[in-house]
């Protein structure tokens, strides 16, 4: 089962020789990045820096930053085993018999007990601090050398000069981010629970800006609250079950609770208590660090950004809400979890591709041609998806396309690319080498237009352009003009049989 709390998993990482402690001391200030950069580029391990310049906590970085420890998270062997058991849930085999109803019974026993268990308070609060809250006291990262300052990219995402920073809106050092945060909210309406991974800038000990992404549930709840001029309470955990980051980055459909999907990921239910000032918040009793707070519908949103992303590139700064902190609650000994991103591949790359496999059931069952698919890791996550069906009438692939524009957070890949059952999606030469040879540009090109991700710097708009569907299937009468497409080649199975059987007298 995975671990409890994020302790308990350092030690399992430990104990398996997945972590390496760092005893001198290191800046949280530039200096972490490039250790950890370092460190996630050569597949390294989970880093514990025991001694970070200016905070009394450890900090915690790379975790989950290889298949090995992502499983460990997990719980699993094989990121696909958890694919199967989501692929049960979402497509259980009716029992018939009486016997058979008897034998699912503590199956569904289980299901029913995994919704978060709610507690009176957890360790997270065994100290509590309010007015004397202070965000620079978490050894927070600032990751790369442009974070935070407006000013040196000069325009926002949306192409505007960038303002001059107001005083308050300019720490002592600007460019501070938490990285591996669980944003826990409500919808003020039906009282949905989101736990999404959001990063969030300081501005000040008690003051911050959410980064949500229009297009995510953190977002959402934050249009709702406003439209009815209501403070939104939050609340930000760090740590928690080994489960719990994972969870948070999770594209669930809007309404799903994501503690719930941790309920299930790990076997058992999430415990939560009510945070100690936002007590409609609730959040896991077991979390290193709980950040509590609202955001005043009143407020002025705060120029938050730049910061060096996912893509590989700065995201322009941009205007988002303010965070004011009305507690900063922790464990007696607690250590502080974050992540960097960059160009890959980082630590997110192994979340990501567990997302991608533990998700594709639940794609197949919105579109049942898919057979598998592949983020490839140039593509960022957002940027490029390769596509397997096995095609059976004209125009099937572009039929996928559009499918996928439609499919939850899926609808912001910018380029897709559509093959045959017979290529292997993993593998990118593979891939477009059907892509070249299988292609005539003035036929298979789908372009449209929608919704993308904020961090496309390339988009027309800030989260909106063009998108590009590339169909490298094999055409078929029906679809345009068509010549017959000619068979690969490949040796005939008993002429290699009969050369394996030979190769020793080749002499070669
Ligand atoms: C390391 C990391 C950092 C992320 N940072 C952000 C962020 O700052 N803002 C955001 O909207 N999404 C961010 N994401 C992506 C979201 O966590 C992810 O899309 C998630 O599914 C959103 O949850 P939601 O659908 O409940 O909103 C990040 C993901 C990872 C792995
Ligand atoms: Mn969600």
């Amino acid at each position: 089962m995975p671990a409890a709390d994020l302790q308990t998993f350092i030690t399992e990482l430990e104990q398996r020789g997945l972590l390496r402690r760092v005893r001198v001391p290191v800046d949280p200030i530039l200096e972490i990045t490039e250790i950890a950069d370092r460190v996630m580029k050569a597949g390294g391990p989970a880093l514990l820096f025991e001694r970070v310049k200016g905070s009394d906590y450890p900090l915690l970085i790379n975790a989950f930053g290889s298949r090995e420890r992502m499983c460990l998270a997990l719980g699993c062997n094989d990121f696909d085993e958890v694919a199967a058991r989501v692929k049960h849930l979402i497509k259980p085999e009716i029992p018939t018999t009486l016997m058979q109803k008897l034998r699912r019974l503590p199956e569904l026993a289980q299901l029913g007990s995994l919704p978060p268990r709610i507690v009176r308070r957890g360790p997270c609060q065994d100290v509590v601090h309010t007015e004397d809250a202070d965000l620079f006291k978490l050894p927070v990262l600032k990751c790369w050398p442009l974070d935070g300052d407006p000013a040196a990219v000069r325009f926002t995402a949306g192409g505007t000069p960038v303002p001059p920073a107001a005083p308050a809106d300019a720490p002592v050092v600007p460019g501070r981010y938490i990285t591996l945060g669980a944003v826990f909210t409500k919808h003020p309406e039906t009282g949905d629970r989101n736990v999404g991974m959001y990063r969030v800038q300081l501005f000040g000990p008690r003051l911050a800006a959410m980064h949500w992404h229009t297009h995510h549930d953190g977002a959402r709840h934050f249009r709702a609250y406003h439209a009815l001029g209501r403070g939104m309470p939050l609340a930000i955990a760090l740590g928690g079950p080994a489960i719990l980051p994972y969870a948070a980055t999770c594209p669930l459909p809007p309404g799903i609770d994501e503690c719930l999907f941790a309920g299930f990921l790990q076997g058992r239910a999430l415990e939560l208590c009510p945070a100690v000032t936002q007590p409609e918040i609730e959040v896991p009793a077991a979390a290193e660090f709980v950040i509590e707070g609202y955001i005043d519908p009143a407020d002025e949103p705060v120029l938050e950004g730049p910061f060096g992303d996912h893509t590989g590139f700065y995201s322009l700064p941009d205007w988002f809400p303010r965070l004011h902190v009305t507690a900063i609650t922790h464990r007696r000994n607690p250590v502080y979890p974050a992540t960097i991103v960059g160009p890959p591949p980082m630590e997110d790359y192994w979340l990501g591709k567990a997302t991608e496999r533990i998700f594709l059931p639940l794609l197949q069952m919105l579109i049942p041609d898919i057979l598998d698919y592949d983020l490839p890791r140039f593509g960022c996550f957002h940027n490029c998806a390769f596509v397997k069906i096995r095609k059976e009438y004209p125009y099937q692939a572009r039929r996928v396309l559009h499918a996928i524009w439609g499919a939850g957070q899926m609808a912001l890949t910018k380029i897709i690319v559509v093959v045959d059952e017979d290529v292997d999606v993993h593998n990118a030469d593979d891939v477009l080498f059907h892509l070249c040879a299988n292609v005539d540009p003035a036929r298979d090109l789908e372009l449209v237009r929608g919704p993308l991700d904020i961090l496309d710097h390339a988009a027309l708009e800030c989260g909106a352009g063009g998108k590009l569907g590339i169909d490298a299937t094999r055409k078929m009468p029906g679809e345009g003009p068509v010549r017959p497409f000619p068979p690969a080649l490949t040796m005939s199975a008993d002429i290699r049989e009969l050369v394996t059987r030979r190769w020793g007298e080749y002499g070669l």
